[in-house]
């Protein structure tokens, strides 16, 4: 039986993959990567899938992506969904995971690939690593049983929502610290089925804007509670606070708690999360949690810190009841948590 070629869209968000160098380092240069790919026989070959790329407008080095950024390659997905099958998102590695955080939970039932990528040399650079990435990337995106968002990167094949980038010049700079990876990429590009996604149910909503505020606060031997206090303040509505361990904090500051407690009575939603990289909240381990408890803080169980703060972010932006945040917050709604 003779299949035509899939389709996949590339959208060229920004990043060190199409980037040049300028007198003041690495900038994206509007065209370049367009130019690259075209350039290169490799894409155009007959096993790889037909791309159809789009560059941004402008192209972002992902240090200054902003949530509304998220909102906006989301929207570009959603409108492409029915003529493409698969999405292949070309996206700057440091603020990487938390965009494929974001998009795993604006596009939760989607029902199509969605893989992000970027590389750490850019494509029209001697060794870059941004081929590779990219190759793979598009070989992962025509996968009919791939129904998520995934992050590929070196051999790598991760949950995008789960992911970490923890090499600032590795070539495998991402790792999903709390699931193995979904696949990996060697001589074979073998996706182990059993951990991807089911095929999502619902339907894709996306909210007319992303733009709750949000705080995202790491607790430190010493913190002033006035550091709390701001990161609670108007006009914020929620705050992930990266806590100790298993989700504890300095039970015994009075200035802390108070602060905690004026915040939450102001309706601010905090999500705990923890500064191990590995490992789980719980927020019943220890009494030096207590105080949180008492707050109605939510515990976020193994989520990163990336996810988490997206997942906030999202939740609030869709005009959910603040129960149904925590709620919701505490909940597996792509794969993104252990419960
Ligand atoms: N600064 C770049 C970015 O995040 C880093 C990269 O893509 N490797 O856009």
């Amino acid at each position: 039986m003779i299949f035509g070629r899939k389709r996949i869209y590339v959208a060229y968000v920004g990043g060190t993959i199409g980037m040049k160098p300028t007198d003041n380092g690495y900038a994206p240069v509007p065209g370049h990567l367009t130019e690259q790919i075209h350039d290169r026989p490799e894409f155009h070959s007959a096993e790889v899938p037909k791309l159809h790329i789009r560059e941004y407008e402008p192209l972002l080095d992902s240090a200054n992506a902003l949530p509304a950024d998220w909102l906006r390659i989301a929207r570009d997905i959603v409108e492409h969904r029915h003529h493409y099958d698969g999405f292949v998102v070309l996206h700057g590695t440091d603020t990487m995971a938390y965009t494929a955080s974001a998009l795993a939970f604006l596009l939760r039932g989607l029902a199509k690939p969605v893989v992000v990528t970027g590389s750490q040399i850019p494509l029209g650079v001697l060794r870059s690593d941004g081929r590779q990435n990219l190759l793979t990337a598009i070989l992962v995106a025509a996968r009919e049983e791939v129904h998520e968002v995934c992050l590929v990167f070196g051999s790598h094949i991760l949950r995008g929502c789960r992911t970490v980038k923890a090499s600032a010049s590795g070539f495998e700079a991402f790792t999903s610290p709390n699931l193995p990876p979904l696949g990996m990429a060697g001589v074979e590009i073998a996706v182990d089925e059993k951990r991807l996604l089911g095929h999502p149910s619902g339907a894709v909503g996306l909210p007319m804007d992303l733009n709750a505020p949000v705080n995202l606060l790491r607790l430190y031997p010493g913190m002033p509670a006035s550091l709390l206090e701001a990161a609670m303040a108007a006009p914020a509505r929620g705050l992930i606070l990266e806590a100790y361990g298993a989700g504890t904090l300095p039970a015994h500051d009075g200035g802390l708690l108070e602060a905690l407690r004026r915040g939450t009575e102001r309706g601010v939603v905090v999500g705990v999360v923890s500064q191990c990289v590995d490992g789980r909240v719980d927020l019943t381990a220890y009494a030096t949690s207590a105080p949180l408890i008492e707050a109605g803080a939510v515990g976020g169980l193994d989520m990163t810190t990336e996810a988490a703060y997206a997942k906030l972010v999202v939740l609030l932006s869709e005009g959910h009841p603040s129960d149904e945040v925590r709620r919701l917050f505490a909940s597996d709604l792509a794969g993104e948590l252990t419960s």
